[in-house]
């Protein structure tokens, strides 16, 4: 065992710092993901069973604390009696012997033959064995059992959203991006979820191939996505905003760059979008469509036309999402190149294969994606 103040320990706590104040850092510029920063009634009532919980059990916390300490404090206090009262000396035929122990130990016996000491120690057991049903066994079932009531109710209320009016979405999992299908608007996208302000929705959240998980912390706690399964996520915004939230379920190597973004928006931004998305693919680039299906990505993209595949994601209006790949860099041509040509570098682990292309095809098939709005 280390002695207490080693150095590798102080060389542990050194590196602890700095680390949890970089932990505190983790924020995309412009993006909160903080679970106490709610956007929805469902996260503000998970955010205040959460404060609940931490406020309750810092009670306990310093209850027990404070009960720890009474005894410390009673020993320290013998400790002392018995270091001022260091030699006790009993008479004995060959005169005084010196009992090499401490006071306290030397009391005992004495101390039974006290009645005041008996009635002393029957009301100290009394107490003790009070103390361990009241605070042993009674406070902890009440404690759990508010507890238990408050997350039941909490757990209710965030089920359910109201019906009139609902805009449902599909949302479903992939090694490493989701994709989002909306059935009665008939657009399907990927990572990117644009949503109106102040109307309730429902996610129904399923996966193509492994456990995911879909939270978005300020909107809603986070639910797993599980094959053959539909979880229903329901919200409803009182703000606009772009809200971040990553996997969080572990799903594989790129698990941790699978990030999702839900885009709050005013009715009539949400209405332009719609039918934004409503409208056929278009492409400006003959060429670049070439190169687009010469190259084999049809085989797991879907543009409009060319095929439905949907192993990748699907690439109609490519053009209008902000971000690429699951989430991680914003939507710009030179992203869009090192995706096609060494994908591993943008994004390890992503199931989609480098492309060898000519210079001109590359530009070619830029022009056309960044031509799919
Ligand atoms: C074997 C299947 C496959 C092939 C072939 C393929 N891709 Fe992909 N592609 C994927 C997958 C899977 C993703 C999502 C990966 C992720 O984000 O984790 C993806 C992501 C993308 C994205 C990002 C989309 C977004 O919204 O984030 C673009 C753009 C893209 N591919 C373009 C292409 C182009 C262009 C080709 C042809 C040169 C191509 N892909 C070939 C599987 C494929
Ligand atoms: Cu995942």
């Amino acid at each position: 065992m280390n002695h207490p103040r080693s150095p590798s320990t102080l060389r542990s706590v050194a590196l602890l710092l700095p680390l949890l104040l970089v932990a505190a850092c983790g924020e995309v510029p412009g993006v909160r993901d903080s679970t106490t920063d709610t956007v929805t009634p469902q996260a503000e009532a998970i955010d205040g069973l959460f404060w609940f919980s931490v406020i309750l059990g810092t009670v306990i916390w310093l209850i027990v604390m404070g009960l720890l300490a009474v005894p410390i404090w009673r020993s320290w206090q013998r400790r002392k009696r018995s270091e001022a009262a260091e030699q006790v000396y009993a008479p004995t035929e060959r005169g005084p012997i010196r009992y090499d122990v401490p006071a306290s130990e030397v009391d005992g016996p004495i101390a039974v033959a006290d009645p005041d000491h008996i009635a002393e120690a029957e009301a100290d057991h009394r107490v003790r064995s009070r103390l361990i049903w009241w605070g042993g066994m009674i406070l902890p079932a009440i404690v759990l059992i508010v507890l238990l009531v408050y997350s039941a109710i909490v757990g209710n209320a965030v089920a359910h959203v109201e019906e009139d009016g609902q805009l449902e979405v599909d949302v479903i999992g992939h090694m490493f991006w989701w994709e989002v299908y909306y059935p009665d608007e008939d657009i399907i996208t990927a990572n990117e979820i644009v949503v109106p302000v102040n109307t309730p929705i429902r996610f129904n959240l399923t996966t193509e191939d492994v456990i995911h998980s879909f939270w978005i912390p300020r909107l809603h706690g986070k639910m797993d996505m599980i094959p053959g399964r539909t979880n229903i996520f329901t919200f409803e915004a009182n703000q606009t905003g772009s809200f971040r939230g990553n996997c969080a379920e572990f799903c594989g190597i790129a698990h941790a760059q699978m990030v999702a973004y839900v885009h709050v928006v005013e009715q009539d931004e949400y209405d332009a979008w719609v039918a934004g998305q409503q409208e056929p693919g278009q492409s400006v680039s003959a060429a670049g469509e070439e190169v687009f299906l010469g190259a084999g990505c049809a085989a797991c993209h879907a543009v409009d036309g060319t095929s439905v595949a949907r192993v990748g994601p699907d690439l109609t209006h490519l053009a209008s999402r902000q971000m690429l790949a699951g989430g991680i860099v914003p939507n710009t041509r030179d992203n869009l190149a090192t995706l096609i040509v060494e994908p591993q570098t943008l994004k390890p682990g992503i199931p989609m294969p480098a492309t060898r292309l000519t210079d001109t095809e590359l530009e070619d098939l830029l022009d056309y994606l960044e031509g799919l709005e």
